[in-house]
């Protein structure tokens, strides 16, 4: 790992008079200037000041474009960096082990380059994206006898296929997005009509995880905008109808706490299962996003999903929401059986970029308070550790007297490079104009830089945010971290509001955009 390899300082040089005795201290020119200031008649300084003032102003948005460019380009050189590692050592497989320069597998369908296509499209890498196109055409085949996981391969691979096509225009990537989409679909195959969470995409058979029939809440209910919008494109609506089956039942379900779900739903009854335990992290995030953006696809029509989201987030409000003490922070926390936990996951932090998204759409402005409050929040789960990025999981102090708002247990310490922060980041900038939301997500990706990229090629999870001198890394760069955290971050920097317009575009949770639907 190696520090960031930019400085970014924007360096000015004044030519200096020649004279027979040189002398250019710094002193010297100091008292010079100030000699030369004194001699000005008051009319003169009143009349310098003022001009300077003028151009301070005028300049103010040449400079800080000249930032948001260097930031721009720093995302960028950073999105080089983690392909060049890819292309060297994984090209063609699910994830680079940067450390090791080598790959794993989870499907065995280059998960990172689907993935990644719509940021280098974004991003304007046409050159890399040419070859990965390049590799689709050629050697993406999903005629594979291997299992996928649903909701994974729906969110990175339909969803990146689908996001490219429509960027680009090419049927190259329609017609893929088509063969997944046709070999997920055995899943739905199941008593109750509530997918399992496996399919053999070779062979059209599907199943549970080995040890329980029952599926991810989370899971099944954040499939939807890329099966609808299949249904949509290919004018096929079993794809439609799978997926509105599920949200259909789930609405009518019994076991909510306010419109909160439990985690896990049983495949042959459709029940939920393990219930009491309610949390906005692992297995039940999504859940929530999707209510609001398939609302929003589908042209604000459909008011059960409406109805849901909002009674979801009074849920929120009324049941997880809390303060840290001494600071007060506004955190999301956790009830098992009534009993309240302080503790909060990373993936938590979509949480302020769905309400603000939300807000932005007509509903209630007190959602957008609450975003600008959970965004503080999840800031400071990344500038109160030593590396300056957030731990998977934190517990915030609630008694009185506590020293630090945040605490993070041994097993909780790592960083996978996940997304959801700059991706809130994103979505409050596109809202308030804020600059501190770039300046907080341009810190971020100084830290990134600095304790998880590896010098030979690409980014590594690491285990410890603790430990600036030994952050322990662990060998592997998500496919999500070129995904969703470099696009978030490109889009967070860039100016043009219409790159991605949210009026015209719906992020899956993988970060790739959807069309929202035209209302006719
Ligand atoms: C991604 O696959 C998606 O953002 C998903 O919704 C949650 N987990 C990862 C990123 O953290």
């Amino acid at each position: 790992m190696h520090p960031p390899s930019r400085q970014d300082y924007i360096s000015i040089n004044f030519a200096g008079q020649g004279s027979g005795s040189y002398n250019n201290s710094k002193q010297w020119r100091r008292q010079s200037c100030w000699r030369k200031w004194k001699q000005l008649s008051r009319l003169q300084r009143s009349l310098i000041l003022v001009l300077l003032f003028i151009c301070g102003i005028a300049s103010y948005p040449a400079v800080t474009e000249q930032l948001r460019a260097i930031w721009r380009e720093a995302v960028q050189e950073a999105f080089r960096h983690a392909w060049k590692g890819y292309k060297d050592f994984a090209w063609g497989h699910d994830e680079l082990r940067p450390l090791s320069k080598s790959y794993s597998e989870w499907f065995g369908l280059g998960l990172t380059l689907i993935d990644a296509l719509d940021t280098m499209w974004i991003l304007g890498l046409k050159e890399e994206f040419e070859e990965a196109k390049t590799w689709v055409a050629a050697e993406l085949t999903f005629n594979k006898n291997v299992d996928v996981n649903l909701f994974e391969s729906t969110i990175r691979i339909l969803g990146g296929l689908l996001s490219t096509y429509h960027l680009t225009g090419d049927t190259l990537f329609l017609d893929k997005a088509k063969d997944i989409g046709s070999r997920l679909m055995p899943a739905f195959n199941t008593p109750s009509k509530i997918p399992y969470s496996d399919v053999n995409i070779g062979k059209g058979t599907a199943h549970p995880p080995r040890w329980t029939s029952d599926s991810t809440v989370a899971e099944v209910t954040s499939i939807q905008l890329e099966f609808r919008e299949l249904s949509r494109l290919t004018q096929e609506p079993q794809y439609q109808a799978a997926v509105a089956e599920v949200m259909k039942q789930v609405h009518k379900l019994d076991g909510k706490l306010d419109g909160l779900v439990p985690m896990f739903i049983n495949t042959n009854n459709g029940q939920f299962t393990h219930q009491g335990i309610y949390t906005l992290g692992a297995r039940a995030d999504s859940y929530y996003e999707y209510l609001l953006k398939q609302w929003i696809q589908g042209g604000k029509k459909e008011n059960e999903l409406l109805e849901d989201y909002l009674q979801a987030i009074e849920g929120v409000k009324n049941n997880l929401l809390q303060k840290s003490s001494p600071n007060g922070l506004t955190f999301v926390g956790e009830l098992s059986h009534g009993q309240f936990s302080p503790k909060m996951d990373h993936l938590v932090c979509f949480l302020p970029g769905t309400l603000a998204l939300g807000a932005y759409n007509g509903l209630p402005a007190d959602h957008m308070d609450l975003a600008k409050q959970l965004m503080e929040t999840c800031y400071q789960m990344y500038i109160q550790m030593e590396t300056g990025l957030s731990p998977e999981i934190v517990h915030f102090n609630m008694h009185q007297g506590s020293t630090r708002d945040i605490e993070v247990k041994l097993a909780d310490r790592h960083n996978l490079l996940r997304p959801e922060t700059v991706e809130s980041l994103f979505y409050l900038y596109r809202f308030t104009k804020d600059q501190k939301y770039r300046e907080w997500g341009w810190r971020i990706l100084q830290n990134f830089n600095k304790y998880t990229k590896v010098s030979s090629g690409g980014y590594t999870s690491i285990n410890n945010v603790r430990d600036p001198d030994y952050p322990s890394p662990r060998d592997k760069m998500e496919s999500f971290f070129l995904g969703e955290t470099l696009k978030y971050l490109y889009l967070l920097f860039s100016d043009d509001p219409n790159l991605i317009s949210l009026d015209q575009y719906v992020f899956n949770t993988e970060a790739h955009p959807l069309p929202i639907w035209p209302s006719n």
